[in-house]
């Protein structure tokens, strides 16, 4: 069994030495661990860093893309490079690497697909009251759209088996890890989270740079989510609301309609048409996103076939350079091809 512990980094070379410091070579349940940092077009010594601090393996994207880009490809280079297990912890020291053996627990004991870290958020110092309540609410509403049990839906801190990266797309830009706990929910992935300590924090959050930008893309980003994946509900919610108002204008005209007054109150009848049009197309499209909805379904069903294919095939993970380790921990492909002797140029890959 092969357990990768993966680290999306972007100019983290301050931050980076502390956080290897704390990952474990050996965890119960695995014979081999490995590390793998993804660096997303960082323009520090990030690279360097990461060799010198012994990291097997190393995806570099050219140019920055952003955390849920770099996520995924970090998540395809594992599964191709044989992970059976696959452990996201962030480079900024955030979270106790000591806890990776009880993170991955519930998925050697077979107990579940993908494991989340709670943080146990209320007990944070250095989260303000403002971001703890928003990160509940975040949270209450991921779990409603989910239909799991996840406590704490933004930590990135989280172990996947094979079975569950296979079948992950991300395509929000942002994030990932509010979309990668729904689509666990509607997939065929057993979810289950576990109590795990943080570290001090080193710096700000890059991602948040203030409170403000905190609430307006986890907003956003949480509507867009709950939106493509529950638009029947979201469109047909805000027709009726639509309806209920053009509904009492109506009633409101009709009875000054039978006093003989309709004449003069022409403007409620008109408004209440406004509304009930504008209630008409919202309805059309929950319809329309609910049949978009199917169609990405399949989509992704046919994704995760492919996946499969490319993984049987022993096809090479894109942007990957070797590590720092290049004698006896050679990255080893998941394929039966005979793949991998360690450097890029010799495998026996299939390249596509
Ligand atoms: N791939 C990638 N990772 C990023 C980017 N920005 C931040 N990260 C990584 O995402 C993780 C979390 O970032 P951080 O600034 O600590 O945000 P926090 O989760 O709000 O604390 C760290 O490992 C960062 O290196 C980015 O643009 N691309
Ligand atoms: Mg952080």
């Amino acid at each position: 069994m092969k357990l990768i512990i993966q680290i999306p980094c972007f100019n983290e070379e301050a931050q980076l030495p502390a956080t290897l410091a704390d990952l474990p070579r050996t965890v119960p349940g695995f014979d081999q661990v490995e590390w793998l940092v993804v660096d997303d077009g960082s323009t520090d010594r990030t690279i360097e860093v990461a060799r010198a601090g012994g990291v097997d393996h190393i995806v570099r994207l050219t140019n920055n893309k952003g955390l849920a880009a770099g996520f995924q490809a970090g998540l395809d280079a594992c599964l191709k490079l044989g992970a059976d297990v696959i452990v996201n912890t962030d480079a900024d020291n955030q979270y106790d690497g000591r806890d990776i053996p009880k993170l991955v627990g519930p998925i050697v004991d077979g107990r579940a697909d993908m494991v989340v870290g709670d943080r146990e958020v209320m007990t944070i110092e250095h989260f303000s009251p403002l971001k703890k309540i928003l990160q509940r609410l975040g949270s209450w509403v991921v779990r409603q759209a989910s239909q799991t049990s996840v406590p704490d839906t933004t930590s990135g801190f989280r172990a996947y088996n094979r079975e569950a990266a296979i079948q992950m797309a991300v395509v929000s830009k942002f994030t990932y890890t509010l979309e990668t706990i729904i689509q666990a929910g509607k997939l065929l992935v057993a979810t289950a989270h576990v109590p795990i300590r943080t570290n001090e924090q080193t710096r700000e959050s890059r991602l948040f740079p203030s409170m403000w930008s905190y609430v307006r893309r986890n907003g956003v980003a949480l509507f867009r989510i709950y939106a493509q994946y529950e638009p029947l509900k979201v469109f047909m919610t805000a027709a009726l609301l639509a309806a209920l108002p053009a509904t009492a204008l109506w009633i409101r005209w009709f009875v000054f309609y039978l006093e003989g007054e309709g004449a003069g109150n022409v403007q409620s009848l008109i408004l209440g048409a406004v509304l009930f049009v504008a209630s008409m197309v919202l309805a059309a499209l929950g319809v329309i996103g609910d049949l978009l909805a199917a169609q990405r379904t399949m989509a992704q069903r046919t994704f995760e076939r492919v996946r499969r294919i490319e993984l049987q095939l022993g096809v090479e993970p894109s942007h990957y350079e070797p590590g720092a380790r290049p004698t006896g921990h050679a990255p080893t492909t998941g394929a039966d091809s005979g793949a991998a002797t360690g450097k890029t140029g010799e495998r026996e890959a299939v390249r596509l």
